[in-house]
């Protein structure tokens, strides 16, 4: 029996109980009878558990550089931040058949503390396999991939995301578009490097705003043309989503998600070239445009759906991460920045604490949403009798600096060293176990208890 918290939903925010039995939300009420066992929420937050809709965990290196989380460390980092499902990548290896990676990811992800499911990223350079493959793939359950519009090995032509958009409808499954158009951002590079501007600060001239405006345009239009569900992922600023806003405006089904490193100002980190700013290099790049708030707009009034991490923990230091190519200049880092266990924090520090949002949007972009749209709801997502009892309990207070030193993933940094935030995951329940209690700093060791949840077919 959780007792006497102020439980948000997507819908509500009241004061009352909530008890669990079998590791399901049995009852939510008030002066509920005693449970076997007790926890006190009195003045606290309890929210669902979220739902990181994007993380990138144990994927295949990168030519040097290599992800530092397995699903070990990932779902202990998650389940501390608050994140009690994700859904990470099957990233297939070169040569392997589609089935293959994706029993491959399942083995991977056995030690999962946290329940999961998972997209598909899809590469360019076999079509072949995707054409007799993934029907199968798709029938049997996988509800979700991911395209590339640019990144070499990756970069699909319009024909063949039309292709792959026919072969996910069949399903009503959703194509998820890594947007930026991969032939303007070559030819940038290639200009900067022959004018000698290959330095750091010169990371955000490889892919404007219009880069990604163009590319998010096109994905609308192959989606529309195709009348296929489409999720524009990472959207890093207010041309993307004015694309966004004007094809819902048509009538069309655009989905979007933005991520927590295009909602705060991060830009200024970019101006040196110095290794440092490689802490803050991720494709699509942060935008200056944050300041201006319009992303946040776009969560308040609707035009984005939900907030991911989009994880991706290379390591600072060491030979195997951002520094893998061994030079601090234009082409030579590897893309992305660790957030699993951020992610909640953050975006309630940021949004709620500051007014901008309401308790049950932070939940409902966080959990509720991912959930629904992944086939995950409502057993995800939701605090309805019924669901997994998929729990945090918040403490709020004074704000507490975040510190790497803190945090229990795999990475050596995170790009929100000594950012204020005045709610962190007291405790974190997965159906119904405590697995995180900031109390005793335990986190519960019994890896290999999450499970896979397959996506339901279609919006509920
Ligand atoms: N961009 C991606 O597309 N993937 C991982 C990290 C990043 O920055
Ligand atoms: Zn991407
Ligand atoms: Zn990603």
């Amino acid at each position: 029996m959780i007792r006497n918290g102020r439980i948000v939903t997507a819908a509500d925010d009241f004061h009352g109980d909530i008890g669990i039995r079998g590791g399901r939300i049995a009852v939510l009420g008030q002066a509920l009878p005693r449970g076997h066992r007790e926890i006190d929420a009195e003045g606290r937050l309890v929210t669902p558990g979220g739902v990181d809709a994007h993380c990138h965990i144990d994927e295949p290196p990168y030519l040097n550089a290599r992800l530092a989380d397995d699903f070990r460390s990932a779902s202990r980092s998650a389940a501390c931040g608050g994140t009690t499902t994700f859904v990470p990548f099957i990233n297939q290896l070169k040569g392997e058949t589609l089935a293959a990676a994706r029993d491959d990811y399942m083995r991977r992800a056995a030690p999962s503390l946290i329940d999961y499911g998972f997209h598909m990223i899809l590469k360019a350079d076999e079509p072949e396999r995707i054409r007799t493959e993934l029907p199968a793939l798709l029938e049997a359950g996988l509800r979700s991939v991911k395209v590339f519009m640019t990144y070499d090995g990756y970069m699909m032509d319009d024909a063949q995301i039309m292709e792959i958009m026919e072969m996910v409808r069949a399903v009503d499954g959703i194509v998820m578009v890594h947007a930026e158009n991969g032939h303007c951002a070559h030819h940038a590079v290639s200009k900067l490097h022959a004018q000698g501007r290959d330095g750091l600060s010169y990371f955000p001239e490889t892919s404007p705003q219009a880069i990604e405006r163009e590319a998010v345009h096109r994905a609308i239009t192959l989606a529309e043309l195709t009348d296929t569900r489409v999720m524009i992922v990472h959207v890093s600023g207010d041309e993307a989503m004015e694309q966004i806003r004007w094809s819902r405006a048509r009538g069309h089904r655009t989905l979007a998600e933005t991520c927590p490193q295009y909602l705060l100002d991060l830009e200024p980190h970019l101006h040196s070239d110095e290794w440092e700013t490689a802490k803050y290099i991720c494709s699509p790049p942060v935008r200056e445009s944050a300041r201006a708030g319009d992303l946040w707009r776009g969560l308040v009034q609707g035009d984005l759906d939900l907030v991911s991490s989009d994880h991706c923990p290379y390591r600072f230091e060491g030979d195997d991460g951002k520094k893998a190519f061994g030079e601090a200049r234009l082409g030579q880092v590897p893309p992305g920045l660790p957030g699993l266990e951020t992610r909640l924090p953050l975006l309630y520090q940021e949004g709620v604490a500051t007014g901008r949002l309401t308790p049950q949007r932070f939940v409902e972009l966080t959990a509720t949403r991912p959930a629904q749209l992944y086939g995950l709801y409502p057993r995800k997502g939701s605090l309805m009798p019924g669901a997994d009892a998929d729990v945090v309990i918040w403490e709020t207070g004074a704000p507490r600096p975040i510190r790497h030193a803190d945090l229990h993933d795999a990475c050596d940094y995170t790009p929100y060293e000594g950012h204020g935030v005045t709610a962190w995951p007291a405790c974190t329940l997965s159906r119904g176990e405590v697995i995180w209690d900031a109390a005793t700093g335990h986190v519960s060791d019994a890896h290999g208890r999450g499970q896979f949840i397959p996506g339901r077919r279609g919006e509920p």
